[in-house]
């Protein structure tokens, strides 16, 4: 069985091939996107077995994600083919200083699962599983799934939420479901600009005031590092990596994956923290979601590089 299981919607991304805007770019490349599939992605070459549920179209996008994803070493058996409606897609104008999505997603696959895609899925021997505010917002039988799969037992099971706010799909929307849902996780990771706009606070020791209940809380505070802050220990701060950003999505999804496995195997907090950091590097330096995996001579130089600010 999986130790990872990670569920929610993915979605053929595409990432202008060439410079120039958007409307003029005849030319992009395809790859996949998908903020719980991302982490999932991450996983296995990290060691830490993973799987992937969601649901994508009978059409050519959908066999992609689902082959391309597998490909990396995920299980993806509880992916639903739903012949009646769309794959999802979203563009990205890539970018270091940011990327704006567009998404081309309502009405699809994936918007349409609910609370009966537990009856599909294996919980023995999963250890995490993991979710984001982006399950929440994409439909009402999507929260209900996000319900349904917080009210699991937990006896061994630690349920990982990533906020993830998105504001294009929450605008006009109440902001308290995220905030509930969040609050029902062990493990909570938020940028602390998303939790500005979802708690009114970035600061977090202001954040775990309004959120006592999760085991563990992890806030990153973009390109200087993350803290977390655990049961009732001090909060403990890590700084990032100082790298040349190509483009920065996906980066808070490494670095979940990162933490995730060095929680798993064991690890001190600081080196859960600096795993996070490491693995977040490999994507911030590719304009794909995921990125291929630093190469051990680019990490011994990240770490060298850094060796002040990680002592
Ligand atoms: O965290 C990165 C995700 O935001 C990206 O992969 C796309 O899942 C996505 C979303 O809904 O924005």
């Amino acid at each position: 069985p999986p130790e990872v299981l990670c569920v929610g919607e993915s979605m053929a991304l595409f990432v202008p091939a060439g410079p120039g805007p958007p409307d003029e770019v005849r030319t992009w490349l395809r790859t996949v996107g998908g903020a719980e599939s991302n982490v999932a992605s991450h996983l296995p070459a990290l060691g830490v077995s993973s799987a992937w549920a969601s649901a994508v179209g009978d059409d050519p996008f959908g066999r992609a994600i689902v082959r391309e994803i597998a490909a990396a070493g995920v299980g993806v058996e509880g992916v639903v083919v739903d012949p009646a409606r769309p794959t999802g897609l979203y563009l990205k104008e890539s970018g270091a200083g940011g990327s704006p999505v567009r998404y081309y997603r309502s009405g699809s696959a994936a918007s349409a699962m609910g609370p009966d895609l537990l009856a599909r899925l294996d919980f023995s021997g999963v250890r995490v599983l993991h979710l984001s505010g982006i399950t929440p917002a994409l439909s009402g039988s999507c929260e209900a799934l996000v319900r349904a799969l917080l009210d699991l037992p937990r006896d061994e099971l630690i349920v990982s939420f990533d906020v993830n706010h998105r504001p294009a799909l929450w605008a006009g929307r109440d902001l308290s479901v995220l905030r509930k849902l969040t609050a029902r996780a062990d493990l909570v990771l938020t940028g602390d600009d998303e939790a500005e706009r979802v708690w009114g606070t970035g600061d977090p020791a202001r954040l775990r005031e309004l959120l006592p209940d999760p085991r563990a809380l992890v806030v990153k505070h973009g390109e200087r590092g993350a803290t977390l802050m655990e049961g009732s220990a001090d909060p403990l701060f890590a700084p990032a990596l100082s790298v040349d950003v190509v483009e920065p999505v996906g980066a808070g999804d490494a670095f979940a994956a990162g933490f995730l496995a060095a929680t798993l195997r064991g690890a001190d907090p600081l080196t859960r923290l600096r795993r996070g950091h490491l693995q977040a590097a490999a994507t911030l330096l590719t304009h794909d979601d995921v990125g291929a995996p630093l190469p051990e001579q680019v990490v011994t130089e990240l770490l060298k590089a850094d060796a002040e600010g990680w002592g």
